[in-house]
């Protein structure tokens, strides 16, 4: 697999792919290895950079898996997507994970436990992987999901990713992308400060995910309440974020915002 950097591309976009049986907008969907990779190979045709691929749900209530249920789940399908020439990114918590994920091919580590571990940035580190940070208030989700905001989400959060990237380029990550982990132990109203407030993410120099698509924000804001008929209002919420500084955006509907990055883009010229 070719390196993967997301400095090469003015916005990254990168598809998610679920392979769980209760992820918050398409559990169920994408279970077993052919559905999976068929899912892959269609976001890459849509127009995805990468492919975002995770056996573990992060919603509220989650029940947890083990670290053998979710490798069985992630490994068999970016080994074939890998096969395919499909570029894909490790979306975990867990090392042991990422390291089954990395030994086949992935080339991208999403840890939404914010590189915590020192295990995630040596990992990274060996494989000459670029690194997704991304805020959580706390490393468990339990905790985070039941966090009630601080005053300053904003200085929270920019302190925290400041840190996170600094010790993962000192620990030999070759590249760092930053996320404020929107919906992850936020209010709505923090989610609202934290696109409006990008710039002060993007200045510390890293890359900026973001990862709005079909959020609970997003329905609060919307008043749509089906997670799945979210992805117009995510559209709206990604080109936002674009226009604050986002150089990367998680989604599910690739095919909907890759055309509107596109028109974006020739618009903002
Ligand atoms: N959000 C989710 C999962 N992984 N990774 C990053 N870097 N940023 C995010 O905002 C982010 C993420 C949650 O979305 P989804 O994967 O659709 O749901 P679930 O965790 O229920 O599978």
């Amino acid at each position: 697999m070719p390196r993967f950097r997301f400095a090469d591309r003015s916005v990254t976009l990168v598809g998610v792919l679920n392979v769980t049986p209760d992820s918050f907008s398409d559990g169920g969907q994408f279970e077993g290895v052919a559905r999976a990779v068929a899912h892959g190979r269609a976001l890459m045709e849509q127009g995805a950079d990468l492919v975002d691929v995770g056996g573990e749900s992060t919603r509220p209530h989650a029940t947890p898996v083990s670290i053998d249920v979710e490798i069985g789940r992630v490994v068999p399908v970016i080994r074939e997507l890998h096969r395919h020439g499909v570029p894909t990114s490790i979306d975990s918590r867990h090392p042991e994970v990422v390291a089954a994920a990395l030994d086949e091919g992935a080339c991208v580590v999403n840890d939404v436990g914010g590189l915590r571990s020192d295990e995630m940035v040596r990992l990274a580190a060996e494989h000459g992987a670029p690194a997704i940070a991304m805020h959580m208030p706390f490393a468990d989700l339990e905790r985070t999901h039941g966090h009630a905001s601080s005053g300053d989400v904003v200085g929270e959060v920019r302190e925290f990713l400041a840190l996170a990237a600094r010790r993962a380029l000192e620990g030999g990550v070759p590249e760092v992308v930053v996320d404020p982990g929107l919906g992850f132990g936020k209010t709505v109203d923090d989610n609202v400060r934290l696109i409006r407030s990008l710039k002060s993410i993007v200045e510390l120099g890293h890359p900026v995910l973001v990862g709005g698509s079909r959020k609970r924000f997003v329905g609060a804001l919307t008043g749509i309440e089906r997670a799945a008929d979210r992805d117009e209002a995510s559209v709206v919420v990604h080109l936002a974020a674009v226009r604050h500084g986002a150089s990367a955006l998680r989604v599910h509907d690739v095919a909907r915002h890759r055309r509107a990055l596109d028109l974006w883009t020739a618009l903002d010229g």
